[in-house]
């Protein structure tokens, strides 16, 4: 039963990725010298493969941490989606996917904060209030970022804004109530995966705030500077999409035979 549900879960970005397809002219292919098109297509593919991967392993974990996995399936799911749109996009006029990106960001990151509160709620009871603030932390550093990117707002004071919201989103997780309750609740694995992923929101973050800068801060014309700002935040996508569940896999695979 749960196998056969499973296999719905599977078919749906599959069925997406041939609908998208059909529904964009066929004139325009992807060209050998696109890299940025390229790595559209290549992360499209690592989307599903992973997506695929994390719903499939729920039945090798316990109880608890199969909710992780599968909310790490549903953000490379999610993000596949919005990949094949982006890519064709991006394939089609050379233009930056602004809208998509955003949209797929506005589900994906909430979607990774209840990884952070998921990962601790499978060792300890903790505070609602504490995904509640990260929630408001990451809606700040978006709507921030869309203000400038999609022209609402001069592009620096719209970036100050981002950075705000991401820097309060670090204050929680290393100084705040959730640091606080890993250091005093967690074992040693559970531990170093909070520590993991705490550094990824620091470092693999901070590839964002770069694109962006590099997209629209360096005072070249942004339609030129469309390609690194699309690169950088493609390789970010991999490291804090697809890196970042497999990861939350490895605990709980560790957890689980600790158990057995
Ligand atoms: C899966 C997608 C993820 C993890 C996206 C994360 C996006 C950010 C951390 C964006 C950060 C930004 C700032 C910190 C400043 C303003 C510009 C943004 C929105 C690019």
């Amino acid at each position: 039963m749960i196998s056969s549900s499973l296999k719905g879960l599977l078919a749906a970005p599959l069925l997406f990725a041939l609908t998208t397809q059909t529904s964009f002219a066929a004139d325009v292919v992807l060209k050998s010298n696109d890299f940025v098109g390229i790595s559209f297509w290549l992360i499209s593919m690592a989307l599903i493969a992973s997506t695929a991967f994390f719903f499939l392993e729920t039945q090798r974990v316990s109880g608890k941490w199969k909710t992780s996995l599968v909310v790490s399936g549903l953000v490379t799911m999610v993000a596949a989606v919005h990949y094949f749109y982006m890519r064709e996009v991006w394939v089609q006029t050379g233009a930056t996917p602004t809208v998509y990106r955003y949209i797929d960001w506005l589900i994906t990151v909430p979607l990774l904060m209840i990884e952070f509160y998921l990962i601790l709620s499978a060792i300890t009871k903790v505070p609602a209030g504490i995904f509640w603030r990260l929630l408001i932390g990451t809606m700040v550093m978006l709507v921030g970022g869309y203000l400038g990117e999609a022209g609402y707002m001069s592009v620096w004071p719209a970036f100050i804004i981002g950075m705000v919201g991401w820097a309060y989103i670090l204050w929680e997780i290393f100084g705040g109530e959730a640091g606080k309750l890993n250091a005093s609740s967690a074992p040693p694995s559970v531990q170093s995966a909070f520590n993991t992923m705490r550094w990824i929101v620091t470092i693999g973050w901070a590839i964002y705030p770069l694109g962006y800068f590099f997209g629209y801060l360096t005072g070249a014309d942004p339609k030129s500077s469309a390609a690194a700002l699309n690169i950088i935040y493609n390789l970010a996508d991999v490291l804090n999409k697809i890196a970042f569940g497999l990861i939350i896999w490895s605990v709980a695979v560790t957890e689980t035979e600790k158990k057995a």
